[in-house]
């Protein structure tokens, strides 16, 4: 993520990846206050054994898809909502990217962090058979936990 604030946001996307049992790392990347950090960090991903990255950023959030220019893993964005523009700006930034550089979008906010973290955790089970059990069993108990009346 682009900075400590969007832990809030992004903590969702943790939060799931550890209900689904999914290893990941949580790291402050800034574009654009630790430019040289995020280049180390996109280019030395796929070395380190890292499959997919969720990229969280607010604002002018150059984060994700710089980090996809850096790196052929799968790149997810997610928007974090800015207090300015309520995550429009954020959006806007992470998902017009060119022809040629692709990042997988997600909604702004909450649920953007934790549909990406649903996201990269169907990438893995491409190849995890296990995690794609775990998957099914998740949508299974949503399935069930919702209830037909209202109130
Ligand atoms: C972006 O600027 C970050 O991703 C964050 O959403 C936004 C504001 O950062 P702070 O000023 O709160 O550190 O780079």
């Amino acid at each position: 993520m682009g900075s400590r604030s969007d832990w809030e946001t992004m903590r969702h996307a943790s939060e799931m990846l550890e209900g689904l049992d999914v290893p990941h790392e949580c790291q402050v990347v800034s574009a654009h206050r630790t430019p040289r950090r995020m280049v180390d960090y996109a280019e030395g991903a796929a070395g380190r054994g890292l499959k997919v990255i969720i990229a969280g950023a607010g604002g002018a959030a150059h984060l994700p898809g710089m980090t996809a220019s850096l790196t052929t893993l799968p790149v997810l964005g997610v928007p974090v909502e800015s207090h300015a523009l309520k995550g429009q700006d954020s959006l806007l930034s992470i998902v017009q990217m060119p022809a040629g550089i692709p990042v997988g979008t997600l909604a702004i906010g909450r649920a953007g962090a934790v549909n990406a973290a649903l996201l990269a955790a169907s990438i893995l089970a491409l190849s995890d058979p296990a995690l794609a059990d775990r998957l099914g069993a998740y949508r299974r108990a949503q399935t069930e936990g919702v209830p037909r009346s209202p109130a």
